[in-house]
């Protein structure tokens, strides 16, 4: 399906609405996992009861330029057995000889929670796991296999994301407003055991710091996580970058360890049409790649959001050219 030329800043598919895409060279191609989202006419609001997503569909690209092919449903709804509504942002992973599919979902109470699904092909299809990861909440799951073959998993998002709810430990549905001069509320990363199915050891809060070392506040909403979380590495560093919702910046922090500590560096991406931005970052045959998506498929509506990339660049002190899609 879809024999139209990719090309940089214009959607990748038409025939169907797709979002946060997570981006990764598999078989020496690019593959696409993003977001189906569905064409309903149901209001926005701060719990994001508009994305309403109910499946997943694999894009792959041969190469930049080559036609994008939509490779079909790779995981539905109706057969994860814990899910009730919602799949939202997923991301994939490559391990001993096969493909995991992770993702998040409302579990039957209505919490978010990430379920993992097991293929033997990038494209699926995927057979999910008959419950959630244990431990698991929030969303946004993107998952790095480090060059030692540890696999880390990033997640959380505030919310419709819920992630707020769970500063205690435990899932508190109406907590007190967070207060917005103590330091925000952390994203957070998992080491995965060796079958990637778990989390191996506890949940972490992951630290951003400004270049004094001070935690960024939650108040401070041009550089606080807010969801989107996305690892990648460049030159031996760590960058661990983000949406910061609110505001609908992509922002990146750089650590020297894949659980952070990080330090805030800047903007990667100004803001987009449309109220999310969400993205991931690919090396591809030399070159980097920043995969995102806007709302200008569908005019501007929130929950129609369409996939992009364009070529992403790096200072010579490692710091990322911020790029700005109203001037290009
Ligand atoms: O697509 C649904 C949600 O919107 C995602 O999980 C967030 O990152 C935002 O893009």
């Amino acid at each position: 399906m879809e024999e139209k030329k990719s090309v940089e800043k214009e959607p990748l598919v038409t025939h169907i609405y797709t979002a946060d895409p997570s981006a990764h060279v598999f078989e020496g191609k690019l593959y696409v996992y993003p977001s189906h989202d569905l064409e309903h006419d149901g209001e926005d609001n701060d719990d994001g009861d508009e994305y309403q997503m109910e499946d997943y569909h694999i894009l792959s690209l041969d190469d930049i330029g080559a036609p994008c092919i939509d490779n079909g449903e790779a995981l539905n709804m109706r057969d994860v057995p814990w899910v009730s509504k919602q799949m939202w942002a997923p991301d994939a992973a490559y391990k001993n000889g096969k493909y995991y599919l992770y993702f998040p979902a409302r579990d039957k109470d209505g919490i978010f929670r990430l379920g993992v699904a097991v293929g033997d092909r990038p494209e699926g299809p995927f057979k999910p796991e008959a419950e959630p990861i244990k431990g698991s909440f929030s969303i946004d799951p993107a998952v790095l296999v480090d060059d030692d073959g540890s696999s880390y998993i990033y997640f959380g998002g505030l919310w419709g994301g819920q992630l707020e709810k769970w500063e205690t430990g435990e899932f508190v549905e109406n907590p007190d407003p967070y207060p917005t001069d103590k330091p925000e509320v952390c994203p957070r990363v998992a080491k995965l055991t060796d079958d990637m199915l778990q989390f191996d050891g506890d949940v972490q809060r992951i630290q951003i710091v400004d270049e004094d070392g001070n935690p960024i506040l939650a108040g401070d909403e041009d550089r606080r996580y807010f969801e989107g979380p996305w690892m990648h590495k460049y030159n031996g560093k760590y960058y661990f970058s983000y949406s910061t919702g609110t505001t609908h910046y992509l922002v990146y922090a750089v650590g020297d360890s894949p659980m952070g500590p990080f330090t805030y560096k800047g903007r990667i991406l100004e803001p987009v049409i449309g109220w999310t931005t969400h993205h991931s970052i690919v090396e591809f045959k030399g070159k980097w790649y920043l995969f995102y998506h806007d709302s200008s498929l569908s005019g501007g509506i929130n929950h129609r959001r369409c996939v992009k990339f364009r070529e992403l660049k790096y200072n010579e002190d490692g710091t990322i050219v911020t790029m700005d899609p109203s001037k290009d």
